[in-house]
């Protein structure tokens, strides 16, 4: 059975509700702001979120100085909440290793490097031993199921049959997860004697194997970490170097599609990527933004030329695969940015941070390399995008202020449950190195950015479900008045939203999707109002089985999240049905009293402007709720 469900039904005695959520754990934190918090003790190349308290990060094996069994940590286990570390054994090597979560809730880290030595030399011994006893992570696969009880290890599983550095995982309709490409030996970029331009699958499936792709096979050397998305269609979206193509896994074939434009956007360009939010209003169709990235040839990737200085791009294109298969061209960032993470926040935008104005990911002992880094001029603003927001207008940095630390090749980055984000890693170098001569040192420091919202008072609703169906009966979420900000109204521009924040690593959040549930909802004369949620659509490629965060944002405000199991927490094909239609929303003609104690926030134009934004489809939905919306006018 799913154990994460079991321990969260004993805490919860019986109940299938999920704990009501309370508010951030931070009061008056420095809004727009990033604040150093605590000590990531290994440095973040790889970090996720796997409980509401604790993020998992994994390193590649370096001289980090905290020990664990008698060598250095390159794991560890960081607590939100109390801002400190444990140590972790992940045993072999997991530099620049993949990862995912399987649909029973076990993360997944797969593939790395060979056993090193000091200076990232290859160690003589490969089976362990002196000095930092790290055998051979290139067909490793390392399981973890997170918890709270400093417990939990990482647990080495059967190997893989081929090697695989800087490999790209997702998780599929069945819980299951796709292994994707890498090479065996590592280095800057790929080349033919040792690519790795095959696919797999975990658990895995002997009958199938090892399957060869052509999008793999034809983008060298920029083939390593091929973007990667599981679309609504159940194709998945693959992204390497300059070409794209639709695989179809199940059938095993792929079609190719159109070149990528400006810039390449896989590492070692390292272009900032999301899928933007499935919502109802589009119908949950699959739109991905990229942005910024390297404008570099094929030929251009050898290092015989000062790539640290060469300005990245500062394009953004999306491409909406199940309905067309040509970029276009969207806003571009402010200023030109590689490795510029892209982090959803629940309001439905995307944060913008880490990342250098030139040169690329990678390090190495290049004579015009900064210490070791392949990237200078370090991005320290961060930008959020707004998918809503018209053309010309989608990014802003009002109320933001810069960060203090460069965050350069193999940082992280993660939503957390509060809406603020973990910022961590920095690492150009092939072991630890810090000092005051070092630009861009071996970075520890954990930083968390807190957006605009963060110090509102947080909607607490109640009733919000541990476990979402593919389809099925809706269920109802209860709001106070309090929660809708004393004006009953607020509730027309709620939404309710599950967010994967996904496995953070080299500018990408393998996983992270952001999906809007269906709703309308009943305002009660008292002010409060009830929700009514649907299931997720009757479609697992639309948020393949797993755990994920559930928000309840109200005007923007967003709830603490909470964790939800999606799916059965089997992998298994996930059962799906129908949604149940939702009952009309509807907001009660309110009490005089309680009219009055709202009607300082309100005013006819609010609310029908309110009533035009609806998350929901239908128009008599639309009328009945203007119909309320224009009663309410006229009480006030
Ligand atoms: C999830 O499935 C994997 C693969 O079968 C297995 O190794 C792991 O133990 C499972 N996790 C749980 C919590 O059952
Ligand atoms: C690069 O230089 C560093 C520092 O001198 C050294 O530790 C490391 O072994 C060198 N790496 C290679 C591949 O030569
Ligand atoms: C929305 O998508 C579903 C599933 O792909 C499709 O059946 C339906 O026709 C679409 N609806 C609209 C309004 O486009
Ligand atoms: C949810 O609310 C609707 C409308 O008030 C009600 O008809 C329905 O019975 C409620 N459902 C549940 C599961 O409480
Ligand atoms: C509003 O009116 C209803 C029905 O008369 C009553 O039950 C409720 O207590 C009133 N609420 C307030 C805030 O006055
Ligand atoms: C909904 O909330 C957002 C975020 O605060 C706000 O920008 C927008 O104006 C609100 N819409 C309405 C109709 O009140
Ligand atoms: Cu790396």
């Amino acid at each position: 059975m799913y154990a994460p469900i079991a321990v969260l039904a004993a805490t919860l005695v019986g109940s299938a509700h999920a704990e009501t959520p309370g508010q951030p754990l931070v009061s008056n934190a420095p809004l727009g702001q990033f604040q150093i918090v605590g000590d990531s003790m290994a440095s973040a190349q790889q970090m996720f979120l796997g409980t509401l308290d604790k993020v998992y990060i994994v390193d590649k094996t370096e001289r980090n100085p905290t020990q664990i069994n008698g060598h250095p940590a390159w794991a560890a286990e960081y607590s939100i909440s109390k801002n400190d570390g444990r140590a972790m054994d992940i045993v072999t090597n997991s530099f620049c290793a993949g990862g995912s979560v399987l649909g029973n809730g076990t993360w997944l880290n797969v593939g790395g490097n060979q056993g090193v030595t000091y200076g990232g030399l290859t160690a003589v011994n490969q089976d362990g031993g002196a000095p930092y006893d790290d055998p051979d992570g290139g067909k490793s696969v390392r399981l973890l199921n997170p918890c709270d009880d400093d417990s939990c290890t990482w647990v080495m599983d059967t190997p893989l049959t081929t090697r695989r550095w800087y490999p790209s995982l997702e998780t599929l309709e069945d819980g299951s997860i796709i292994i994707i490409g890498g090479c065996e030996w590592g280095g800057f970029v790929n080349d033919q004697y040792q690519t790795n331009p095959t696919y797999e699958f975990f658990p895995p499936n002997p009958a199938v194997g090892l399957t060869n792709s052509p999008l793999l096979e034809n983008t060298l050397p920029a083939n390593l970490y091929p973007l990667t998305w599981l679309l609504p269609s159940g194709n998945l979206l693959m992204q390497s170097n300059w070409d794209t193509s639709l695989l179809d896994y199940k059938t095993r074939t792929e079609t190719q599609i159109s070149q990528m434009t400006h810039a390449v956007r896989v590492y070692p360009a390292s272009a900032g990527t999301a899928m933007l939010p499935l919502t109802p209003a589009n119908n949950y169709t699959a739109t991905i933004l990229f942005c910024g990235g390297s404008n570099i040839q094929p030929d251009g990737w050898d290092t015989n030329w000062d790539i640290a200085q060469y300005p990245a791009s500062d394009s953004c294109v999306t491409i909406t695969p199940d309905v067309s298969t040509n970029y276009v061209d969207d806003d571009p960032l402010p200023e030109v940015r590689s490795m510029g993470n892209l982090i959803y926040l629940p309001n439905g935008k995307l944060l913008c941070l880490n990342g250098a104005g030139t040169g690329v990911a990678g390090y190495g002992n290049n004579t015009w390399a900064i210490g070791q880094s392949y990237a200078d001029n370090p991005v320290l603003d961060p930008i959020i995008y707004d998918p809503s927001a018209p053309a010309g207008q989608k990014w802003s940095r009002q109320g933001l202020s810069a960060s203090t630390i460069p965050r350069m090749y193999h940082s992280s980055a993660t939503l957390l449950p509060d809406g603020s984000v973990l910022v961590s890693g920095s690492n150009p170098n092939a072991d630890y190195n810090v000092g005051a001569d070092v630009k861009f040192p071996t970075e520890y420091r954990v930083e968390k950015f807190y957006p605009l919202y963060y110090n509102e008072a947080r909607p607490e609703p109640k009733g919000l479900p541990n476990q979402l169906s593919y389809g099925g009966p809706y269920f109802n979420v209860s709001l106070t008045n309090q929660d809708l900000g004393g004006n009953v109204n607020a509730v027309a521009n709620t939404s309710v939203v599950v967010i994967r924040t996904g496995f953070s690593t080299h500018t990408m959040n393998m996983g992270m999707r952001y999906v809007q549930l269906d709703a309308s909802y009943t305002g009660n004369s008292d002010g409060s109002a009830t929700l009514h949620v649907s299931q997720l659509p009757p479609n697992p490629a639309v948020l393949a089985p797993g755990p994920a965060l559930l928000f309840v944002v109200v005007n923007g405000v967003p709830s603490v999240g909470v964790q939800v199991m999606v799916g059965t927490g089997q992998i298994e094909t996930q059962p799906t049905k129908a949604n149940v239609a939702l009952p009309a929303s509807n907001i009660a003609k309110q009490n005089s009293t309680s009219s009055s104690s709202s009607s300082g926030h309100d005013g006819s134009g609010k609310s029908s402007a309110a009533v035009q934004t609806l998350p929901f489809s239908g128009s008599q939905v639309n009328t009945i709720a203007l119909v309320a919306a224009l009663l309410i006018a006229l009480v006030c």
